[in-house]
């Protein structure tokens, strides 16, 4: 059967978003990473290294993984710019809930990149392109962000083809161009192929696909071993490696252990507060409603308790969601008032919540609330916004 696959590739990712939450960096060439305030892209250790460079940097040869200091001296000018880790996980959560409403045969690669099976999705949206150009304009209007998406008949052309035209591509290989349109590339686009076989294989003068190709099989065995025959097969643009979906996600939670045992039932209530606020905006980032609450609690003598309820039908609103874990909450403490060692909640029993595009909804006042809390944080970050219940934290 004739498949459509898509790969989408957000451009220069952790630059972009930079670049979006600060019009001072737009347009100029920004080093994402190292030095001051930066540490490796989870945030700790390997310091001095550049994990993105945006394209005004990426002109002056900067890339990723190269040493901050060396790509300072390429393009001294550069803006360095501290990794937020936390920021571009959830930009990244949102682009893959954008994904999910076209087709629910999305298999996430990397923190910026996944494939799409739409072959099921073709007559409601059109064919490959138009969907790629929907999913474009979609990641726009939805981050404010850039991606580059390449369409084929499988994975690995699909991903040939997002890189053809970075940024801001479109790129489609068909069954028919595919080994024209691979000949004169490196055989390091071939999937699976690392440095070091690369290395081996250009010193016996194959270095392009095309090369690759026209190699006898018994010589590429004796060079790359079994290997060959995969290789071979993507050489002329074949793969039939299924888009898996990503595991669905079983539970959305946070939880906090404090430094000090905590009594004040106020400021417990605070703390939850601001757990549920965080729990269910990125539940909501991944277009999800949920059933289930639980509410987890640990006593100064390590006992931990959870108390759950299911509300009467599946929600995403915050103001559904802290009035149970308020309840669960009170109900405990009704029962044994006291000091607390732990405090958190998680969201389970997920369905997809309606999808924007597709099912235009009259939104509450509630929902209103969500979506305006939610914008705030994306801008300013989880601090910029505080909740009455939560202000007797800042006391
Ligand atoms: P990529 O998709 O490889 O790169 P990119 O999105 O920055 O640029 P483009 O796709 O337009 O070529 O990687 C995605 C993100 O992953 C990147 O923004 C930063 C992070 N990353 C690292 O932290 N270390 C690395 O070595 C690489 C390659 C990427
Ligand atoms: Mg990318």
């Amino acid at each position: 059967m004739t498949r459509t696959i898509l790969h989408v590739d957000m451009d220069a990712f952790f630059a972009s978003v930079e670049q979006r939450d600060d019009p001072a960096l737009r347009n100029k060439p920004i080093l994402v990473g190292g030095g001051r305030g930066g540490g490796g892209p989870d945030g700790s250790g390997k310091r001095g290294v550049v994990t993105t460079a945006s394209y005004e940097a990426r002109v002056f040869g900067c890339r990723s993984a190269m040493p901050m200091a060396q790509a300072k001296r390429l393009c001294p000018q550069a803006i360095v710019v501290p990794v937020r880790m936390g920021v571009y996980s959830s930009v990244s959560r949102q682009v893959m809930a954008v994904l999910n409403e076209f087709t629910p045969d999305v298999e996430p690669v990397s923190i910026d990149e996944a494939f799409m099976d739409v072959t099921g999705s073709l007559h409601l949206f059109g064919d490959g392109v138009a969907i790629a150009r929907l999913v474009k304009a979609r990641i726009r209007e939805v981050t404010g962000l850039c991606a580059s998406v390449g369409v084929a008949p499988n994975k690995f052309l699909a991903k040939v083809a997002s890189d053809l035209n970075k940024p801001d591509g479109l790129a489609i290989i068909t069954a028919e161009n595919a080994a024209a349109m691979l000949g004169p590339m490196s055989i390091r686009t071939l999937f699976g192929i690392g440095p070091k076989t690369a290395d081996k294989l250009e010193r016996f003068g194959i270095r392009t696909v095309a090369d690759f190709r026209t190699t006898e099989l018994p010589k590429l065995r004796t060079l790359v071993g079994d290997q060959a025959d995969g290789w071979l097969r993507l050489a002329n643009g074949a793969d039939d490696r299924v888009v898996h979906q990503r595991e669905r996600q079983k539970s959305i939670g946070k939880e906090q252990t404090f430094g000090d045992d905590v009594e004040s039932p106020d400021q417990l209530r605070a703390v939850l507060m601001g757990q549920v606020e965080d729990a269910a905006r990125r539940m909501r980032e991944d277009a999800l409603k949920c059933s289930r609450i639980t509410v987890k609690l640990r006593t100064p003598d390590f006992t931990t308790i959870t108390r759950a309820a299911t509300l009467p039908e599946p929600s995403d609103s915050t103001s559904a969601i802290w009035s149970t874990a308020r309840t669960l909450f009170d109900a405990w403490l009704r029962e044994r008032p006291g000091p607390l060692r732990l405090l958190g909640v998680s969201l389970s029993g997920f369905e997809q919540a309606a999808q924007p595009t597709l099912f235009a909804t009259t939104p509450t006042k509630a929902n209103r609330i969500d979506a305006t809390a939610d914008a705030i944080v994306k801008r300013f970050g989880a601090t910029g916004l505080t909740r009455g219940a939560q202000l007797s934290r800042r006391k």
